[in-house]
This record gives structure tokens, C-alpha cells and sequence, in this order.
């Protein structure tokens, strides 16, 4: 779920566009709060950043009119003139053409067999908590008695909650708005519908009971997060979007594990396990800034053919139906290949407890998703885990302190000192996050954060 920075970028081109004819709409008051540093020359054509100040910023229902600009300059299609551009060569205006028009196909189809990410009909607790807590997999017949899987499509959410306003990124759009931009928008990255307060704004049931709209499969077992009640952090969403949208490379938030279930549609998933090198993803030395292609189809173009022959890699299309497992730490990309709704939900199974309890404790300062005022998750977690299961708390603790102390005695060896002479404190915050090759005393996925 976590979304990557460059898919918050869109409001902005909107702003650009609208901007291209000189200073639309700005006043003094406006230049003023988005004054560029100094430093920064002023541009050729007079074009200023207009941040969120957008045309329709507070407004979250227009007429959308197939593309940003018509939309802002209320052109309906009529009024649009065609300007030849057949004597124009223009990498820079071609390339997102290119992007937009790529064929999905030729990237998702031929998935080498070694690559498949295994599909199963449904597994018990028992047999996810032996074989599968770290492994990818999609279950084919797992979640066929969810009420939303007969109820939901495209036209019946359209009909039902057309003046509904949902979170597309960074907008605000009522699900009428959404749906003209869906079926009629040619954008390289198309924006995304991900709203973690769903449930509440179409008044629906999640869980056990009676009128449930749909429930968390049995096969992930407990979710220890659940520990945490009002305090825990954003964990479900639904996920609306038109052919080609998607998420870039990420790993999900608080090393959280997560299931994506394919309501309507059908998504293309490419997966790495934690501590592979995943081609074009470039990662900061303590992983909190992930840079690569800003869209998906930038990176299906360059890196896809090289990502698919690693031996790590994992690939698979979940359809409508399916529920696809994510575990803690993997890197995943995924693409609609037709317009799609899905339910996503992160957790935290006993298996991968050490590893959200190690992120929470030494990657404090990239924890996500908490209301500001819970200060310190980790100690509320522990504490919370000392109260309800005291022995897996201590287990748990135990196994993140052995994990970081092997990371310390390999980054003291790396670095020439001895852990065992008083070498240097670790630094909280992931301060000796380092991606060490794998060794005889770390399990082949475990992430070395
Ligand atoms: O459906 C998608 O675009 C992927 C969402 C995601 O990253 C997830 O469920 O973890
Ligand atoms: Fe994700």
C-alpha cells in the first residue's frame, strides 16, 4: 500500500499544464507562497510552480473533459483544436506518448516457469505458519463467499456512490469524477484510487459479522496488530484503477505483510524478496529513499527484460477472485492490466514479528501510517504483546535482538573493528542498515533491514 513519492506527483502536472500559458490565476498572495529559492533562475516562459494551487483544488466534482488541460480550460470535445504536429521531433514530448501506449502484454505474458509465483486453492493457518509466511503465493479459491465479490463492479460502485468523494493520491474526487477520468484518460501514469476510509464512506461492515461486505481470510491467522485497536496505523484499502495504473517498486509500510484481493480485473505482480538489487530501484544505504523510473511503464521499457532473468525474481497475474500474499519485506511492483477494484489489508502474522518489531525499534524514524500521537509504536507494541502473550513478546524480542546483533558483529567486520572490543554503538534508526550477501546464519529471506 505504501505509495511511492512520484505517484503523488499528478496534481501537479495539472498545475503545470494549466500554468503553460502564462501565470493563470496567480496573484501576488500566490507567488508569494510558492516562491522558488532564489537560486533557482527564473524560466524562459515566465512558468512558475504553483504547488497544490490547482484550478479545482477544493472542488472534488467537475466535468472531466479526457485530458488535464481540456479539463482545466473547460474545453469540451468540440472546442479542441488539432494542431499538426507531423514536422515536430520531440523525444521529450514523445517518450510519455510512448509510456502510455506500451503493450501490457508483452511484459506479463511467457513468465518463465521458474519465475511463477505458486497459485493454490486456499491454504489453513496451519500450512501458511509451516511453509508460506515468506513466500509470495495467490489462493484461487479463498475468498469466493465475500459478498463484494458479487456486488462490486465498476457500474454498480458508480450507480451506488457516484457522490462519494474518495482519496485518488493527492486529490479528493467524488466517485463520479473518478470514473469520466478512468474510462476516458490517456495518462502515462493514470491516477490512482486508494482510500483507506472506504469502509466508512460506503457504510459497509468489514470483519465478522453478520453484514460483513468481506472478512480477512482465515489462512493469515491472527493479526497481531489488531493489539493495538484505535492506535494501530492505516491498514486496508480499496484500490480502484483504469488499465496501466498501479504501484511502483516499495515495500509495504512497518514491514507489514499485506493481501491484495482482486475484486474486479486482473493484476500483474513482479517480486523480489528482501535483500535483492532490484534493476533500475536504487536504495539509500538505510532504505528510506527508494529512487526509480517514475512510472511503471518507464520501468517495464528499461528494466524489465534484466529484472525477469534474476534468479529471485517471482511473477504472477492475479484475476478477479484471487488473493495474492505480499510477505514482510518483499519489494513488489504491480500493474492493472484492465480497470480493476481491489481490497488490500496489511498484518502482522507471528512469523515476521521480529521483523515488524525490529523496523519499529531501528527504523524508527521510517515508520509510517501511526496518528502523531502515538509517540513511540515500539514500546506500545511490546507492551501491548507483554500483556496479551507474554511469551511470544519475549521470543519475538529475543530473536530481534539475536538478528541485529549478527548485523552488528558483520558490519564490525566489514568496517575492521571488533564488536566484542567495544565497537561503536548502533545508531537508532537504522544507522547499520546495511545489505550484506547472505551467510550460513540468516534464513535466505530474511530481510537484513
Ligand atoms: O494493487 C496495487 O496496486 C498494489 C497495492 C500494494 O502495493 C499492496 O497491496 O501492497
Ligand atoms: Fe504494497
Amino acid at each position: 500500500m505504501l505509495l511511492s513519492t512520484d505517484q503523488q506527483q499528478k496534481p501537479n502536472s495539472l498545475v503545470f499544464e494549466a500554468n503553460g500559458n502564462g501565470s493563470h490565476g496567480m496573484t501576488d498572495e500566490d507567488d508569494a507562497s510558492t516562491a522558488v529559492e532564489s537560486s533557482v533562475p527564473t524560466h524562459p516562459l515566465g512558468v512558475k510552480p504553483l504547488g497544490n494551487k490547482s484550478e479545482f483544488k477544493d472542488k472534488s466534482s467537475f466535468q472531466w473533459q479526457g485530458s488535464w488541460r481540456a479539463t482545466v480550460l473547460g474545453l469540451s470535445p468540440e472546442k479542441r483544436i488539432k494542431i499538426d504536429c507531423s514536422n515536430v521531433f520531440s523525444d521529450v514530448l514523445h517518450r510519455p506518448f510512448v509510456c502510455s501506449h506500451i503493450s501490457l502484454p508483452k511484459y506479463t505474458r511467457n513468465i518463465p516457469p521458474a519465475n511463477k509465483i505458486p497459485s493454490l486453492d486456499d491454504l489453513t493457518y496451519e500450512e501458511f505458519a509451516e511453509k508460506w509466511s515468506k513466500k509470495p503465493f495467490i489462493l484461487t479459491r479463498c475468498i469466493q463467499s465475500w459478498p463484494v465479490l458479487k456486488s462490486w463492479n465498476m457500474d454498480t460502485l458508480h450507480k451506488v456512490y457516484s457522490d462519494v468523494v474518495f482519496r485518488a493520491e493527492a486529490v479528493d474526487w467524488s466517485f463520479d469524477t473518478y470514473y469520466q477520468y478512468m474510462m476516458d484518460s490517456h495518462d502515462e501514469s493514470p491516477l490512482y484510487l486508494f482510500d483507506k476510509k472506504f469502509a466508512e464512506k460506503m457504510n459497509i461492515e468489514v470483519g465478522e459479522t453478520k453484514d460483513a461486505a468481506y472478512w480477512n481470510p482465515d489462512c493469515f491467522g491472527k493479526d497481531l496488530f489488531e493489539l493495538l485497536g484505535a492506535e494501530r496505523p492505516a491498514h486496508r484499502w480499496m484500490i480502484i484503477g483504469p488499465e496501466r495504473s498501479g504501484s511502483t517498486f516499495h515495500k509495504d509500510p512497518n514491514a507489514t505483510s499485506a493481501w491484495n484481493a482482486v475484486i474486479q480485473g486482473a493484476k500483474y505482480w513482479i517480486m523480489f524478496p528482501p535483500s535483492a538489487q532490484v534493476p533500475g530501484v536504487y536504495v539509500s544505504e538505510d532504505q528510506s529513499e527508494v529512487t526509480s523510473p517514475l512510472s511503471i511503464a518507464e520501468w517495464l521499457l528499461e528494466f524489465h527484460a534484466e529484472a525477469r532473468r534474476l534468479p529471485e525474481c517471482r511473477e504472477g497475474i492475479c484475476h478477479a477472485g484471487e488473493i495474492l500474499h505480499v510477505p514482510s519485506g518483499w519489494w513488489h511492483l504491480v500493474v492493472n492490466l484492465e480497470p480493476g477494484i481491489a481490497l488490500t489489508q496489511n498484518f502482522v502474522p507471528k512469523a515476521h514479528l521480529s521483523d515488524v518489531l525490529s523496523f519499529l525499534k531501528y527504523k524508527a524514524d521510517q515508520i509510517s501510517g501511526f496518528k502523531k500521537e502515538v509517540e513511540d509504536p515500539y514500546t506500545l507494541f511490546v507492551e501491548r504483546l507483554r500483556v496479551e502473550y507474554p511469551e511470544l513478546q519475549e521470543e519475538a524480542v529475543k530473536q530481534m535482538e539475536e538478528k541485529q546483533g549478527i548485523k552488528k558483529r558483520r558490519w564490525d567486520q566489514v568496517v575492521g573493528h571488533d564488536s566484542a572490543d567495544g565497537g561503536p554503538e548502533q545508531k537508532k534508526g537504522g544507522g547499520f542498515s546495511f545489505a550484506f550477501g547472505f551467510g550460513d546464519d540468516i534464513d535466505e529471506e530474511d530481510e537484513i533491514p
